[in-house]
């Protein structure tokens, strides 16, 4: 109780001095003993976290956006006059509706998905859609299915990782000809985007693959609006924060964070500084990996463990508008590629918008790196050509528009959404989601089962909010580090040579060298038997 009150206390104390020490060009709206809090990005994770905020009654903070726009990777592009998505652009419906009814509360225009509706071509040209449909539900179902169960089956029990390969192959699945991979890439890649030798298997149960505890097992929808989906975001920033309000600043780009005794500093490539009581980071995983943003001092070895040992994912949406229609009608049209993961998915954007004449490929992984390093004209070659095969004896009309985004090469972006790799523990997974002193975290990877979704950046954003409320009200122990689990474990008996303070967990290393006396001393008389028969043993021999 004692150790409450005091964290309580420092708590405030901290704030109080922080606030008097502000010595700044730039003003929160509010000088008085209120917290200062920074939110670094205006995409979904930092427009709700604003919003939560001001729903709690703290109103006095900035929001300190890298472009010039709201929304971060949700974000449309306009060609041939039709508003397509490049980043985010589908809503994974979830059981609590909580993107949905977002997208809802501003009337959003989308459509359901249908991923039954696709048509799969091998390179002459030829259609393989019975084969694919045939492979897929006589081996790859139940496979992913046995995926499913194993996976459950392996979080119940505590078992270790492994990977999405590994119980496909356990379950039956062992991919044998072009057709079996562009299966794969369709239902693996084309949710996560890392193949399944990549993709934590313990995790399906948690992620994208699960029916049971993230996502509803309905097909997504595809968002179809023409203000962009990001109006979404716009329209939650429009119920809080008014048009041309000061707290929203743009094209400030964060270079440094730098924690120190009762505040911390945060300094744009403007050379503009900002002091915060707290601070909010919702960059996304690629660009903490990157050091887009140095932070001094540097920050927790876990931190960085847990940053760097997660995966930003890639995902290049290419748009191609042409004369006229030569594809077919289905919503998917697959390519059976000689190479796995060359040109496999592509998207029929005259199905929901008839007449635009536009075809989307969705690149996926590695390949969308590859594609970054190339020019315009280059990937345009390779597309057409790849066409070209597909439909083998059409005549392919000329491209008039198109659009490239490239997320990776983009430093307020380096990247599309994040992956949850094999071998990576929950217990790393709560260190990247754990705030280093008043700094916290929040995105697309800020939930265990929501992870490389708007979901995720939703329900982190509200997570980190809460937690600094509790830390304001002092409620919380908010200052007291994150501890990885192995950090937790070691010696614990305070009369040991290799005694631990920061164990938690007893892990038996404890070297004693005289007989516990103590009546505390006596409970340790069991753990450590071993020990002290060593002891008389050798007590004995000399
Ligand atoms: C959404 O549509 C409803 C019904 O047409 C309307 O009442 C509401 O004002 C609209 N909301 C927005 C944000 O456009
Ligand atoms: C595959 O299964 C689906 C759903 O049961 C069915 O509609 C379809 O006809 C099957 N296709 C083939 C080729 O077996
Ligand atoms: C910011 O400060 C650095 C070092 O003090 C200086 O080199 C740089 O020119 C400054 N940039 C601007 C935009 O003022
Ligand atoms: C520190 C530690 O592990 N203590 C354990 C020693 O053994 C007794 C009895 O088994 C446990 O109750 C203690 O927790």
């Amino acid at each position: 109780m004692a150790g409450y009150i005091f964290l309580i206390m420092l708590c405030w104390s901290l704030m109080s001095v922080s606030t008097q020490q502000s010595q700044a060009t730039w003003r929160y709206p509010t000088s008085a003993q209120k917290p200062r809090i920074l939110i670094l990005g205006a995409g979904m994770a930092g427009i709700t976290a604003a919003k939560a905020l001001h729903d709690k009654g703290y109103d006095n903070f900035i929001i300190l956006e890298g472009s010039n726009r709201v929304g971060g990777r949700i974000k449309e592009v306009m060609i041939g006059g039709i508003t397509v998505e490049a980043g985010a652009g589908w809503i994974h419906p979830d059981p609590q509706n909580l993107i949905q009814s977002l997208a809802d509360r501003v009337n959003l225009s989308y459509v359901p998905l249908d991923s039954d509706d696709h048509v799969v071509r091998d390179g002459n040209g030829n259609d393989v859609t019975l084969e694919f449909d045939t492979r897929y539900n006589t081996s790859f179902d139940p496979a992913f299915k046995f995926l499913n169960s194993y996976a459950k089956e392996a979080n119940a029990k505590g078992k270790p990782d492994f990977t999405v390969r590994s119980a496909l192959s356990m379950g039956g699945w062992q991919p044998k000809s072009h057709v079996d991979d562009v299966i794969e890439v369709f239902n693996i890649d084309g949710d996560y985007p890392y193949p399944p030798e990549v993709n934590s298997g313990l995790n399906a149960f948690f992620g994208a693959y699960s029916g049971a505890k993230g996502f509803s097992t309905t097909e997504d929808l595809t968002v179809i609006d023409k203000r962009g989906f990001s109006q979404m975001v716009r329209g939650l920033r429009a119920e809080f924060l008014p048009d041309g309000d000061q707290r929203l600043r743009m094209n400030e780009v964060v270079t440094d964070i730098e924690n120190k005794d009762g505040g911390i500093s945060v300094r744009t490539r403007d050379n503009v500084t900002y002091s915060a009581d707290y601070v909010i980071v919702t960059f996304s995983i690629g660009v903490l990996q990157h050091d887009e943003v140095r932070f001094s001092p540097t920050l927790p070895l876990w931190k960085r463990e847990a940053i760097n040992q997660f995966q930003q994912g890639h995902l290049m949406h290419i748009y191609l508008k042409f004369a006229e229609t030569f594809w077919d009608d289905n919503e998917f049209i697959l390519y059976a590629s000689e190479r796995r993961n060359y040109y496999n998915m592509w998207q029929n954007v005259d199905k929901n918008f008839p007449g635009s004449n536009i075809l989307q490929v969705l690149v996926l992984g590695d390949e969308v790196i590859r594609l970054e390093r190339m020019d315009d004209r280059a990937i345009l070659n390779e597309v057409i050509s790849t066409l070209s095969t597909m439909y083998r004896g059409r005549s392919i009309s000329p491209v008039i528009a198109y659009s490239i985004p490239r997320w990776n090469s983009d430093p307020l972006f380096r990247g599309a959404f994040s992956n949850w790799p094999s071998g990576y523990t929950l217990d790393t997974f709560n260190g990247l989601i754990a705030p280093v002193g008043k700094i916290y975290f929040a995105g697309d990877y800020g939930d265990p089962f929501h992870y490389g979704t708007i979901q995720a950046s939703y329900i982190s954003a509200l997570r980190v909010v809460d937690n600094i409320d509790k830390c304001v009200r002092g409620l919380d122990s908010c200052e007291a580090p994150y501890q990885p689990k192995y950090e937790a474990r070691g010696c614990t008996y305070h009369g040991a040579q290799n005694y631990n303070a920061r164990a938690k967990e007893d892990d038996g290393s404890c070297i004693i060298l005289k007989c516990p006396i103590s009546s505390s001393g006596s409970v340790y008389y069991e753990n450590y038997t071993y020990t002290i028969l060593l002891l008389i043993a050798l007590s004995i021999m000399f």
